[in-house]
């Protein structure tokens, strides 16, 4: 059997020069520099832990901690022991890991240690046996007890096939959904984009994306493992920190909002991005306004991707020339991917027209965790994956997305699916009923708007409603306003026209 552990593949790609700086700990408040023995001895330690607890084969590690470079390691170590890490975004609260946790039915949880108090009898109530915490100063019992292991480890012996990670996302409809990915997946992912991207030895990455999704954890930090080179790490995005440190990078991978703040610094200066060869952006749409004023600020054009975390990197507009790529498009398909735009009776459409964008190749998933009939759902019968994003591709094969087919709101990068909110509020005193829409945001792209009707003699306040949330759910998905109508606008069926609600609130957050 060969090898094709992730780890075994990213190890081997690590400079010969294991005491050059692999990452630079560029937010804590002394200098802190992790060499690339650091990164593999510190992995080994944790993954020996882990392979001491003797935990069931393919089991579950669920992570819900602040970003560290010892997160980083974390998940180094859970691909050497051959198990399958489990991001979860640290805004999350009890409801919402109390799904994910019953849900993926991890053996072993990592928390940050001001949430061990509830969140350790939470997983040890739903059966997981060990409960470690880690918090960003290199404190916490995981690195403790790590510190008892021996520091090399040979990675357990995976095939491509073997799952990886699940990325639990909300998917096209219903709830949150766990996306299998196998280590072939991100591999395959990680090195098209490597070769695509032309990822050179020298190139300094410029990480500021949280861990817990496919574009910080897998697309940034894979395309600097494989390229062996060095990363500049910040635990928090901070556009005036990450501007000031842009003349030591090459390469910048954000979503739109980060952009949008970046440009809102003074400081941004073509003579700040003196050797940057590369700026990234994806997650979310990126407008037009902000596409040309990046390229009038800096000089620089932003690169937009597309993916999903199910299927990884699609779509990229090209690397080279600069100028080839376009505002308002997300590229032509990555080496491998199919593509096709069908009609919903699954008909591929001719260019120019709108409609679903299926595609296939090696970065699509496994599936979703003990959901099998919602991963076949959303595979068309010639095993094609429908994103439920709507697009339309031109003669040369670049795609445009124009909207999504399922009610999903990204806002500043994160999906907020409006059903799960609308439960939350319909929970609330005083609430008959709500309607939870994404409009326009200068900041965010889109942001959540709740719109909701009283129940009879029910006094509500939007404060008090956005607090009761607040102490529910993860802080993005809280609508930013709170708006009350005497009843929400409905068709002939009964169904609340969002699209009039999105029409009428439009312009609630322009300037
Ligand atoms: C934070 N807040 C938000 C968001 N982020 N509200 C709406 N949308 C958001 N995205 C709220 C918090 O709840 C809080 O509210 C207040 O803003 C400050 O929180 P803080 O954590 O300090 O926010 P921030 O540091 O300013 O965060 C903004 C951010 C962050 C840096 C843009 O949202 C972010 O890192 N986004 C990137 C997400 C990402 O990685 N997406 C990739 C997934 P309050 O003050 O009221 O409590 S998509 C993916 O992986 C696919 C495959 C792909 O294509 O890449
Ligand atoms: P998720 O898999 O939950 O992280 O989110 C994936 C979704 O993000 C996709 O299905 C798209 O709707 C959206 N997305 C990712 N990249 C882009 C982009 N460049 N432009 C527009 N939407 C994007």
């Amino acid at each position: 059997m060969i090898q094709q552990n992730l780890y075994a593949a990213l190890r081997a790609a690590f400079p010969a020069d294991l005491d050059a700086i692999a990452v630079e700990a560029a937010d804590s408040p002394e200098p802190l520099h992790y060499t690339w023995r650091d990164l593999d001895r510190g992995s080994a330690m944790i993954a020996n832990l882990i392979d001491s607890l003797a935990l069931p084969p393919r089991s579950r590690i669920a992570v819900h901690t602040d970003k560290s470079v010892e997160a980083l390691m974390l998940y180094l170590a859970v691909l050497r022991s051959g198990h399958v890490y489990l991001p979860l975004n640290i805004a999350y609260q009890a409801a919402e890991l109390d799904y994910f946790i019953g849900h993926a039915e991890p053996a072993m949880v990592v928390c940050a240690r001001r949430h061990f108090g509830w969140v350790g009898p939470l997983a040890f109530g739903l059966g997981t046996k060990h409960v470690y915490t880690l918090d960003d100063d290199r404190s916490g019992t995981l690195l403790d007890r790590a510190a008892l292991h021996a520091d090399s480890q040979a990675p357990a012996l995976r095939q491509a096939a073997d799952l990886a990670a699940i990325v639990y996302t909300s998917g096209t409809t219903g709830r949150s959904k766990g996306a299998m990915l196998s280590h072939g997946n991100l591999l395959s992912n990680a090195r098209v984009l490597k070769e695509h991207w032309g990822w050179v030895g020298g190139d300094v990455l410029m990480h500021a994306l949280p861990l817990f999704h496919v574009h910080g954890l897998f697309v940034a930090c894979h395309a600097a493992l494989l390229g062996g080179s060095r990363t500049i790490w910040f635990n928090r995005f901070d556009p005036r920190a990450v501007v000031a440190r842009l003349p030591d990078a090459t390469v910048f991978m954000g979503v739109p909002t980060m952009y949008t703040r970046m440009l809102a610094e003074p400081s941004l200066t073509p003579e700040a991005c003196g050797l940057m060869r590369l700026f990234v952006c994806g997650s979310a749409p990126l407008r037009p306004e902000t596409f040309e004023a990046w390229r009038e600020r800096t000089g620089h054009t932003l690169l937009e991707r597309y993916g999903m975390s199910e299927t990884l990197m699609l779509t990229s507009n090209p690397y080279r020339p600069e100028d080839a790529r376009r505002a308002g498009t997300v590229g032509q398909a990555l080496p491998g991917v199919g593509l096709r735009v069908c009609d919903d009776k699954g008909r591929p459409l001719p260019a120019g027209e709108i409609g679903g964008i299926e595609v296939k190749g090696p970065g699509v998933f496994q599936g979703y965790w003990r959901m099998p009939e919602k991963t076949a759902d959303e595979f068309t019968t010639d095993l094609w994956f429908k994103t439920g994003d709507l697009g339309t591709l031109d003669a040369q094969g670049t795609l445009r997305i124009v909207g999504r087919s399922r009610d999903l709101i990204i806002t500043g990068g994160y999906n907020v699916y409006p059903a799960e909110v609308e439960g939350y509020l319909n929970e609330l005193p005083g609430v008959a009923e709500s309607a939870v829409v994404g409009v326009p945001h200068p900041d965010f792209g889109e942001a959540v708007v709740a719109v909701l009707v009283a129940a009879p003699g029910a006094r509500v306040d939007e404060a008090a409603l956005a607090a009761g949330l607040k102490a529910r759910i993860a802080g993005f998905k809280v609508p930013k306003r709170l708006l009350l109508l005497p009843e929400l606008p409905r068709n002939a069926m009964g169904k609340v026209q969002k699209n009039l609600l999105r029409e009428q609130y439009r312009a609630l957050f322009s300037a």
